[in-house]
């Protein structure tokens, strides 16, 4: 027990010590951060009031810095993200704000299905919009670590969201990493494209549902989104399909892709649903083996609000579901299939690389390199070509 407590005192020690000499450094980069932000117009006044009390975040510190070793499965993540509950309490949103909803798609053009999907996924409907302040989340982020320009730049668009009095200093609350409100807008975003819907002279994506909605309506109206338009559908493909043209560099008509035998998943002619002139690209989130989904303009518009394919297709089969469809993903996932770890994403790119396709540097990163090079691989040996780093596809390689 003794000892016990001795090994407990010196970690203790050591871990007070490394906060003490972390807020130091902090108190002293804080000063070079306000003369910088005084420098670009932030009154002292509002410097004062921001920064009153403020210290690094220790738990936005370690959220910062905790790299995943397992990217999520998109089939997992899709599960929970378009759960029945999910679906449920959207179509109940949709009904309560419905003429609110009618006021602002047809204010910016943008579907109210596609407005509640968002809401829904960013935040459950309002229900978890974090509790961090902001202001000291911010500052944690740009003092140190991973994403100090990031930090910096969101802390800057903070303090002029308190000058320009949006929004008050208290009000700045949200994820660890700064994103605030029902719709989880960041400091830039907010001060580009939030709206004061009911014109009471706020900007509160915290408390009024008129001014969020409006909010992320303007925000995918600049991203292009169109709401006579559709962000595509699940496509089936024609038995020896060239799965080389499932790239996202690779955009073309309609009227192209049903020539080469491309169809709805239900059997629906692309003819009849869409302009036979509107370009789309193929996506195959989870390779030859799971769903294809044709998109268009309105699915690049929300990856513009979440770079991610996951969160795309979420939004997507959300607002179906909420306009009434009882559509879900047709083809199976290849749920055995499972994603890479960090380690094993290295090991596949120094594999293709030994056997002469080089994929760019050996970092882990599955990037457009990494998967032309997997494609003249699979190409080379028989597979069907589409770029899917996998299990299957890594096993493969190294026998
Ligand atoms: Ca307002």
């Amino acid at each position: 027990m003794k000892q016990l407590i001795a090994v407990f005192g010196i970690v203790a020690m050591t871990a007070l010590q490394t906060v003490a000499a972390q807020t130091g450094d902090f108190e002293e980069w804080l000063k070079g951060f306000r003369a910088e932000a005084m420098a670009a117009g932030i009154e002292k006044s509002v410097l004062d009031e921001a920064f009153a009390g403020v210290a690094i975040n220790q738990r936005v510190y370690e959220l910062n810095e905790n790299q995943p070793e397992f990217s999520r499965a998109i089939w997992d993540y899709l599960d929970s993200a378009v759960s029945e509950t999910r679906i449920e309490k959207g179509r109940t949103m949709l009904a309560e704000h419905r003429s609110l909803l009618t006021q602002i798609e047809s204010a910016y053009g943008v579907n109210a299905e596609i407005l509640v999907a968002i809401w829904g996924l960013e935040s459950s409907y309002g229900r978890i919009m974090g509790d961090h302040d902001a202001i000291a989340a911010l500052a944690t982020l740009a003092f140190e670590g991973r994403r100090t320009g990031y930090g910096r730049s969101q802390l800057m668009g903070a303090l002029k969201i308190i000058q320009n009095g949006y929004a008050s200093r208290d009000q700045l609350r949200g994820s660890w990493a700064g994103a605030m409100g029902h719709t989880q807008f960041i400091p830039t975003t907010y001060l580009a494209y939030a709206i004061d819907h009911d014109g009471d002279g706020k900007r509160d994506i915290w408390n009024n549902l008129g001014d969020v909605f409006a909010s992320t309506a303007n925000y995918l109206s600049a991203s292009k989104f169109k709401s006579d338009e559709s962000w595509g559908l699940e496509v089936r493909l024609p038995a020896g399909f060239d799965y080389a043209l499932a790239d996202a560099s690779i955009r073309k008509p309609v009227v192209e892709w049903a020539a080469g035998g491309v169809e709805g998943v239900r059997g629906d002619r692309l003819f009849e649903r869409f302009d036979p002139n509107a370009r789309g690209r193929l996506i195959l989130p989870a390779g030859a083996k799971g769903p294809a989904f044709l998109v268009f303009g309105n699915f690049g518009s929300i990856l513009k609000y979440n770079r991610s394919t996951a969160y795309a297709l979420a939004v997507a089969m959300l607002s179906e579901r909420g306009a009434g469809s009882d559509h879900s993903v047709v083809a199976a996932w290849p749920r055995e299939d499972q994603p890479l770890s960090l380690e094993q994403r290295k090991s596949l790119q120094q594999a293709l690389k030994d056997r002469g396709y080089d994929p760019g540097p050996v970092d882990g990163i599955i990037g457009a390199g990494t998967k032309a090079a997997l494609r003249r691989w699979q190409a080379a040996n028989g597979l069907p070509a589409d770029g899917y780093a996998s299990t299957t596809v890594l096993s493969a390689l190294m026998r």
